[in-house]
């Protein structure tokens, strides 16, 4: 069970819809499969998904620091040693979506190893994760039409809108659509990327006050300490820290601080090791969780159903994991189907799926 190699492997997938929020833009998926070899001829894999906007790492900078320290840091040890791996990969600072591929490699690899599916390993609590669709910015009617089209053909009924566009009303007016147009067998939230100030949350989030939404997410930067404290105060829905509450530490934080009411778990920021400490955490504190999107593929919504279906409590809200079917493309060799709006984990050992090396060779961009 000895690691052997870490390899960190560039590519680039176009997006045939690019998702616009308030923090950025995707329009290309640079990702960075790292895989994880042992000494028993296991490989494990897992998908970095940099985003310069949110955590400032690029997938240059994945493939480097993967590369330079976390490869050979980890190199020789065994996949049983994973508190020493954290901590020998916690020695750096930031770099979180490097890490957590590292990591979700090692436990994919691990689950190979013993023929067990990495969810039975974290938690075993259920086989599959209900679907919410984050919707990027656009008019409110094409906006409306993607999410019907999303309950009509996969049968979704949770979906995440992107907010923080001035003037507020822009926003406000799509979410007022979609409560129209879809009707109350909808759960609607709101995803902000920071871009209101307190002040234009608060008004955005009273004009809104009876369109019955389920959260309302980092409407505005954490950093306006004592403005984001009186925001979330007056919210009458759960505030949800994503890109404020990076590590278990900033969760503990931003909640104590009274910064935000729930978390979102994201594995392409925690891995699985530190994404088990902020859920032991949020259940410790009796806040809500959401699994959240890093605008991940198949590869990485798979790693998200996989740990959000370990535990009772990631499993009660719909995660965010429908963004891959807006790829052109994938590097998977059987793609992952939604059903009656849910996603199922795979049967297999580890994560359950296999790369096309075809399709690997024709998106790696190191060669
Ligand atoms: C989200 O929840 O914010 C957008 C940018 C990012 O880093 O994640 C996504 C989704
Ligand atoms: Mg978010």
């Amino acid at each position: 069970m000895k690691i052997t190699r870490v390899e960190a492997i560039p590519y680039a997938i176009p997006y045939a819809k690019p998702l616009r929020f308030a923090s950025g833009e995707v329009t290309v998926a640079e990702h960075v499969l790292v895989r994880v070899h042992t000494d028993e001829g296991v490989v494990g894999i897992a998908d970095a998904v940099p985003r310069p906007f949110t955590y400032g790492e690029t997938q240059a900078g994945v493939v480097a620091v993967i590369e330079k320290f976390f490869a050979p840091a980890v190199t020789g040890m065994s996949l049983l040693e994973r508190e020493r791996m954290q901590a020998v990969l916690q020695r750096t600072v930031a770099n979180p979506t490097a890490k957590s591929a590292v990591d979700m490699a090692v436990w994919d690899a691990l689950g190979r190893t013993l023929d067990l599916p990495v969810t039975d390993l974290l938690g075993g609590y259920t086989d599959r994760m209900r679907v919410s669709h984050m919707l990027g910015f656009d008019e409110p009617a094409a906006m409306v039409a993607e999410a019907e089209r999303m309950r009509d053909v996969y049968g979704i009924t949770t979906f995440k809108v992107k907010v923080g566009r001035k003037p507020f009303q822009l926003d406000t007016a799509v979410v007022r659509a979609l409560r129209e147009g879809l009707g109350e067998q909808v759960d609607l939230y709101v995803d902000g990327n920071r871009g209101w100030s307190p002040a234009e949350s608060a008004r955005a989030m009273h004009e809104m006050a009876d369109l019955g939404l389920l959260f309302a997410e980092e409407l505005c930067p954490a950093d306006d300490v004592l403005g984001r404290r009186w925001l979330v105060q007056q919210c009458d829905v759960p505030f949800i820290a994503d890109e404020s509450a990076v590590t278990p530490a900033d969760v503990t934080r931003e909640i104590l601080g009274g910064s935000a009411t729930a978390v979102s778990i994201k594995v392409a920021r925690t891995g699985f090791t530190s994404s088990q400490r902020v859920h032991h955490l949020a259940e410790g504190l009796g806040i809500e969780v959401v699994m959240g999107n890093q605008i991940d593929g198949q590869l990485g919504s798979m790693c998200t159903v996989a740990f959000g279906s370990a535990y009772r409590l990631t499993s009660q809200r719909a995660g965010e994991l429908s963004n891959f079917l807006d790829m052109s493309d994938d590097l998977l060799t059987e793609p992952l189907e939604i059903h009656d709006g849910h996603l199922n984990v795979r049967p297999g050992a580890g994560l359950g799926v296999e790369l096309d090396p075809e399709k690997l060779a024709r998106y790696r961009t190191d060669h």
